[in-house]
């Protein structure tokens, strides 16, 4: 008997990607449209600014770029969130970071699906944000109940699926075939459904307790809700999305524009209303809107000190500004962010000596023909131009933003207060494991490239 080789879970993730973003094209026209507008921007950003494709190149990211995409899901019980989990890491997922979202009026928390080590993201960087419903801020205790029975009732993964899962475990990979078939399988998971597995009734009974619920709790299964590509420039194509027929949301989430882009900026345009058939209707009388787009254009992983720092700036515009950022205050918010992220460097070389910012170190040409010291410092290796420093990709989210693109799509209405807070503990629990601390991997990622050079270059650092 001939042994299989399994296949790479990079792999699986970089072609279930593929399988979730030719799905939801052909689902939503809308996400096609915003792909071309995306990448044609990328193209005349690469042209116009061939310092920035230098950098690209430098640092391997150009071959990411258009593979580069996150999408979204909302799950209902612990145990839903307990099998993605297992499903995610069959592909090299693993759950990185935890986001409340009780602040912003949204009853859910949640984390990021993700591959963690430089070479797994090169090969696919694809994210997905995963809420689960806090049902306990349900607040009548009837309502609650029946989403409990409701959501008790289905199965969001097909038995092929749950039996490849088991299989991945036992045997340690999956072969061609059954890598193949499990990708065909994960999907059924996120699909859309046309019809509700209640009542219209019943749906507006959930969706006036918050519309979210409704998402949740009203269908067979965790649709994705959006798939987001990368974006060079994120201005431009906010100001384009009008022109092809996409109305935007009223402010781009994260910091403003800057030379050098840091975390993650990001905007997104309404969700669609869709028909729906309730299940004491033979055809889609009703209607319910989840899915939408997004684009989001990513920069620097910030260290602890400069998470703070952009921390203290936003908030302090927004506390100037008073309000939540809207179509109304949009111009203002925007000055007032400008003004104060003028304290934020906006060099690499500021944000390297100050420490705001994680790098990837890399011997350049020169540093490969140089004689060497057995001892020298990073800094002078930086110095003697035998190591270049480019920054290093944030690869997650932000908790107020994500709440600013969960608002867009809720609209005004959804707005709740909830005496409760973060609760990680429940949710590492539900999740039946701990999520991963995004910065410790980041400075892993720094130091694996550092340790690098001075192999490549047969140093010690000092
Ligand atoms: C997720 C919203 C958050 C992001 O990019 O910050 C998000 C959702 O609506 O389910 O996708
Ligand atoms: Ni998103």
């Amino acid at each position: 008997m001939t042994v299989q080789p399994f296949v790479s879970p990079d792999l699986i993730r970089q072609r279930f990607s593929k399988a979730m973003s030719d799905m939801y094209r052909e689902e939503v026209p809308l996400y096609g449209a915003l792909m071309e507008l995306v990448e044609k921007t990328n193209r005349d950003v690469l042209e116009r600014e061939p310092q920035l494709a230098r950098q690209l190149h430098g640092s391997g990211e150009i071959a990411r770029l258009d593979m580069e995409r996150h999408g979204a899901i909302r799950v209902g019980t612990a145990s839903e969130l307990a099998t993605l989990a297992r499903l995610f890491a069959v592909m090299g997922m693993q759950p990185v970071g935890y986001y409340d979202l009780t602040p912003a009026g949204v009853p859910v928390h949640s984390t990021a699906f993700r591959a963690v080590h430089e070479a797994a993201l090169q090969v696919s960087p694809f994210r997905v944000f995963t809420s689960l419903l806090r049902l306990e801020l349900i607040e009548s205790a009837e309502l609650r109940a029946f989403a409990e029975s409701v959501l008790a009732k289905r199965s969001i993964f097909t038995e092929k699926a749950l039996r490849l899962i088991e299989q991945a475990e036992t045997a340690g990979g999956l072969t061609e075939a059954e890598a193949e078939e499990f990708v065909l399988q994960a999907l059924e998971t996120f699909r859309w459904h046309h019809s509700a597995t209640v009542t219209a009734a019943q749906y507006q009974r959930l969706s006036a307790q918050h519309r979210l619920i409704a998402d949740v709790v009203a269908f067979k299964g965790p649709h994705i809700n959006h798939l987001t590509p990368r974006t060079l420039d994120i201005d431009i194509v906010q100001a384009q999305m009008p022109v092809h027929g996409i109305t935007p949301k009223a402010v781009i989430e994260g910091p403003p524009r800057r030379q050098c882009p840091i975390l993650l900026r990001q905007t997104s345009f309404k969700a669609l209303d869709e028909p729906i058939a309730f299940t004491d209707q033979a055809q889609a009388h009703g209607s319910h809107s989840a899915r939408f787009g997004e684009i989001e254009q990513r920069g620097a992983a910030l260290t602890p000190k400069g998470r703070a720092l952009y921390d203290r700036l936003l908030n302090a515009a927004r506390d100037e500004l008073g309000d939540f950022p809207h179509e109304g205050n949009a111009l203002h918010y925007n000055a007032l962010m400008t003004e104060h992220f003028s304290e934020f460097p906006d060099t690499l070389e500021g944000m390297r000596e100050q420490q705001l910012a994680y790098f990837r170190y890399f011997v350049t040409e020169q540093g490969q023909t140089a004689g060497h010291a057995q001892q020298i410092s990073l800094e002078e290796l930086l110095h003697t131009g035998q190591v270049k420093a480019e920054p290093l990709v944030y690869e997650d989210f932000l908790p107020v933003s994500a709440a600013g693109i969960f608002q867009s799509n809720l609209g005004d209405a959804a707005q709740a207060h909830y005496g409760e807070h973060a609760n990680r503990q429940a949710f590492e629990q539900a999740l039946g494991r701990s999520t991963l601390d995004e910065l410790a991997l980041y400075a892993e990622t720094q130091q694996r490239s550092i340790a690098a050079c001075a192999d490549a270059l047969g140093v010690k650092l000092i």
